[in-house]
């Protein structure tokens, strides 16, 4: 079976039956039925007789059921195996990522039960790839003719063609660099070793979620963050200087730390991750400062636990300063390549007292979802 459509076998000698139930997981398929087999009896979800015509049978998520003469064409019937499943489209581009400024992956998945031929186009060169029948979400890469740029908005559109099929998807990005730390980098709170590099600046009221004018945030003095994130064959690297004018951190296990003032950073190392949430190499990890003790933790995947990593943070009238270097061992990652594009996101978590009641991020997708897809994607430039 394709990786969306589903059968299931069922006799019930009794009455003679075979009873062949259809459904899938994904979009719509035509099922092409064999001539000159028994036509038994089509029946839906609400036991209604369906009368399949000359395009097929369309099966969809409510499963429909085919009731055959058991005697005639017994259990496992060798036709079954010979219908044709034709998708609304043959191949489907699930995600176009980059892997590095001149390598592009593109994720197809063929729904149909036959190799298809797939032509992917970019910049004008094209390479084709032949999919398995039923491949779920295969990864291609293809070289890009021109790197990307560092720094600018970009669009890439891409083409993928399959028969007469053409479907269109356009890459946007606006990449940035992520540098090695800064010479004597120490997670002790103290961020001087920083000075010379640029800040990530959160200080706008459409950084703030939930989007929602009720919130009560009134300016920068009340939120605001000044981070750095640094990358290289070792660590992740991250400083910030939270302005925040009542610290309160009531909440500080692995659980529920994120309730108190505290920040989260969330990286989809290989930026391959869609819009369904984390996937495997995703990770997210977790500040707080409760009293005089500052806590790294990892809060995806699970189980959330603390973090034994170099890790500081201390209270000054009027704002907050976290440092930490997250060793990719740590994190259970492997150690990623100079060139990789990496996406990664980080918020501050607001509670003035009362809960959190807000929070500020680089881009959305870790307070009210878990959205790798929308991170800032960052270039490993070392
Ligand atoms: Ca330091
Ligand atoms: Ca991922
Ligand atoms: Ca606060």
């Amino acid at each position: 079976m394709s990786s969306d459509v589903w059968r299931a076998t069922f006799t019930v000698p009794e009455r003679d039956q075979l009873v062949v139930v259809w459904w899938t997981e994904g979009e719509a398929v035509r099922l092409d039925l064999p001539a000159g087999e028994p036509s038994g009896t089509w029946l839906d979800s609400f036991c209604r007789v369906l009368r399949p015509k000359g395009e097929g049978l369309k099966i969809s998520r409510l499963p429909v059921y085919w009731v055959l003469p058991l005697s005639k064409v017994g259990p496992g019937p060798a036709f079954l195996k010979g219908i044709e499943i034709r998708p609304a489209q043959p191949v489907r581009v699930d995600k176009v990522f980059l892997a590095t400024t001149d390598r592009l992956a593109v994720q197809v998945s063929n729904p149909t039960n036959k190799v298809q031929a797939v032509t992917v186009e970019a910049q004008g060169r094209k390479q084709t790839f032949d999919m398995p029948a039923g491949a779920n979400r295969v990864r291609l890469d293809m070289a890009l003719v021109s790197p990307l740029p560092i720094g600018r908005d970009v669009e890439v559109p891409v083409t993928m063609s399959c028969g007469d099929f053409r479907e269109e998807v356009v890459l946007r990005t606006h990449l940035q660099s992520l540098e090695p730390p800064p010479n004597g980098f120490q997670a002790d709170a103290e961020l001087d070793e920083w000075k010379n590099h640029r800040s990530l600046r959160l200080a706008e009221r459409s950084q703030i979620l939930p989007p929602d004018p009720t919130v009560g945030w009134d300016g920068p003095a009340d939120l605001s963050v000044d981070a750095y994130l640094a990358a290289d064959g070792k660590a992740l690297y991250f400083a910030a200087a939270v302005t925040d004018d009542k610290h309160a951190a009531p909440a500080v296990g692995p659980d529920d730390f994120w309730k108190s003032d505290s920040l989260q950073i969330a990286l989809d190392p290989e930026n391959d991750s869609g819009a369904e949430g984390f996937d495997s190499n995703d990770r997210e990890v977790g500040l707080v400062l409760g009293g005089k003790e500052a806590r790294a933790f990892i809060s995806y995947p699970e189980p959330r636990r603390r973090l034994e990593v170099p890790v500081a943070a201390r209270r000054e009238e009027g704002w907050t300063v976290y440092e930490a270097a997250f060793a990719w061992a740590a994190l259970g990652l492997k150690s990623p390549q100079p060139g990789q594009i990496m996406a990664l996101n980080f918020i501050a978590n607001e509670n003035d007292g009362e809960g959190r009641v807000y929070w500020i991020g680089l881009t959305p997708g870790i307070g009210e979802a878990k959205v790798p897809a929308v991170y800032q994607q960052f270039w490993l430039g070392w």
